[in-house]
């Protein structure tokens, strides 16, 4: 086993890899920026490596000076968290030569799986159903319409090098094509730099459901069941939950096998997602893999039971699988919710700042990943992610009551946080029936943004209280008025004036 790891990454994710490293009795070596001196993961990490200023590209994206924190150390392997150098396979091609092992999948599979037209071409020949379209990139024009016409619109047009979200259009008509595809290669290129775009049919109102599965280096791969993620804002997800609303025990079992084909078939090793569009007829389509470990991995470990880090520096180690398919029995049901630095009264814009007070949540199985603390500045160059708050229950229903009850609980002050719109979806009826799909936040976006934080209902509630008080007081002087004659109607200064006048008491 490793003695040292090196956790080239910050925030949540690089506390959750510190927490199972400490666990398992590995040291750890954090790297920071400048804007991460202060940061959480430096101060739980053993040792800290100064990477560079704040912004990424110069730092915690800087392939040599992430080696040279791991070579003055002596950490022996590297965990890149998500993001950042995690899917980048020249980096892992750098960790071996420079003798370090990369906790995740091979070069190769990183690879094939970027590329989303190579990935469809590798899913096609597994017998891994894709969205029905190109095979390949197509450059012309005419050639990319014909073919649109072929499958019929809507279509979607797709930059190659694209992925989560980015550089993807929409085309309802022939007429609009021409226009569409030219913008479509001219944003892949200034994007990715690659201007390779295909055509795909267009799914309407699908829902995202990916499944994780683990590989090891002895040629066993399993699957952990699904994630649902149809809770998106603008490709942001922001409620996950297991087990997916709509998937009942055959389609799981389907759409975990062919998973684990896919997987297979990029000779997968080590932690990986596959996403999945699911339609209204309950067709699912393999979309992308992601290889990496995601950001909200916590629902999978608490419906399963197990530690997924573990598993993936047990992997990279060597070492087989810790358990197999049949031994996995997923329980009860688990919600994550993302806890942003964002306002969103304001177009949900970061809010960066100092946690004048925080208080966290606790309770039965209850879990907050979180990267940070009470006096810390959250810095404006990063995500603004700032912790994840995580439930299990026996049953959905159960399950929801405790995010509400946990979110209640929860009280950032000094920078603006979603927590009141987290409250908000959880409270939707359409969340609550089950039955969303990923176009659910964009149609319900204005219901759920107004008031976020419920702050509205809050002064109201303070301001006719108020208004009551002063009603009953003054009704309650009239009484008195009527009940003690003309007299009692004097202030209340005076009264005492005259008391003190009189020798019998009043203000001293
Ligand atoms: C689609 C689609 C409809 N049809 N592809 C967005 C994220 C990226 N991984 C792929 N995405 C989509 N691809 C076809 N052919 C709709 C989406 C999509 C979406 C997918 C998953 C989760 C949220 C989404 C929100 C809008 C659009």
């Amino acid at each position: 086993m490793f003695r040292k790891i090196l956790v080239a990454n910050r925030g949540e994710i690089a506390v959750r890899v510190i927490r199972t490293c400490r666990e398992m009795g590995i040291r750890t070596v954090a790297v920071y920026s400048d804007a991460d001196r202060g940061a959480l993961h430096v101060r739980m990490a053993d040792e800290a490596v100064r990477v560079g200023p704040a912004p990424s590209s110069e730092s915690y994206l800087r392939i040599d000076r992430i080696l040279e924190a791991a070579r003055v150390t002596g950490a022996e392997a590297i965990h890149p968290g998500y993001g950042f150098l995690s899917e980048r396979a020249p980096f892992v091609e750098a960790c071996e030569a420079a003798g370090l092992a990369f906790i995740g999948p091979r070069p190769a599979a990183i690879s094939a799986m970027g590329d989303k037209t190579e990935a469809r071409r590798r899913m096609i020949e597994a017998g891994v159903p894709v969205v029905p379209g190109m095979e390949q990139p197509e450059a012309d024009g005419q050639k990319a319409k014909e073919f649109a016409r072929s499958i019929g619109f809507p279509v979607m047009i797709k930059a190659a090098a694209g992925g989560g979200g980015r550089g993807m259009r929409r085309v309802d008509s022939e007429e609009e094509f021409d226009a569409a595809f030219a913008a479509a290669q001219r944003e892949a290129l200034a994007g990715f730099g690659d201007d390779r775009v295909y055509v795909e049919k267009f799914l309407e109102k699908p829902r995202h459901v990916e499944i994780q599965i683990f590989a090891d280096q002895h040629g066993n791969c399993i699957h952990l069941f699904e994630r649902e993620c149809s809770v998106q804002r603008r490709h942001q997800k922001v409620i996950e939950e297991s087990p997916s609303p709509i998937l009942d025990e055959d389609l799981r079992r389907r759409m975990g096998e062919v998973a684990v084909r896919a997987a297979r078939a990029v000779d997968y090793v080590g932690a990986g997602t596959c996403e999945f569009l699911v339609d209204a007829n309950r067709n699912f389509y393999f979309l992308e893999m992601n290889t990496r470990l995601q950001v909200e991995h916590p629902v999978t470990e608490l419906r399963c039971g197990v530690d997924l880090v573990r598993w993936q520096i047990e992997v990279a180690s060597g070492l087989p699988l810790p358990m197999q398919q049949e031994d996995l029995v997923p329980k009860g049901h688990a919600i994550e919710a993302r806890i942003n630095a964002e306002d969103p009264a304001r177009n949900f814009m970061p809010s960066p700042g100092k946690i004048t007070y925080l208080r966290l949540p606790g309770g039965p199985n209850t879990r907050i990943d979180s990267g940070v603390y009470p006096g810390y500045t959250v810095p404006m160059a990063y995500d603004s992610m700032i912790a994840k708050l995580i439930v299990w229950a026996p049953d959905r229903v159960q399950a929801i009551a405790r995010m509400k009850r946990a979110l209640s609980e929860f009280v950032v002050k000094g920078i603006t946080t979603n927590i009141g719109y987290l409250k908000q979806i959880l409270a939707h009826p359409e969340f609550e029936s089950g039955d969303y799909d990923t176009t659910f936040l964009a149609r319900r976006g204005d219901e759920l943004r107004a008031d976020g934080n419920g702050e509205l209902a809050r002064v109201a509630l303070v301001a006719s209280a108020v208004y009551q008080f002063q009603i009953d007081k003054n009704r309650a002087r009239r009484l008195e008025m009527a009940a003690q004659g003309a007299s009692a109607a004097r202030s209340r200064w005076a009264e005492m004036g005259r008391l003190r006048a009189l020798g019998r008491g009043g203000v001293r």
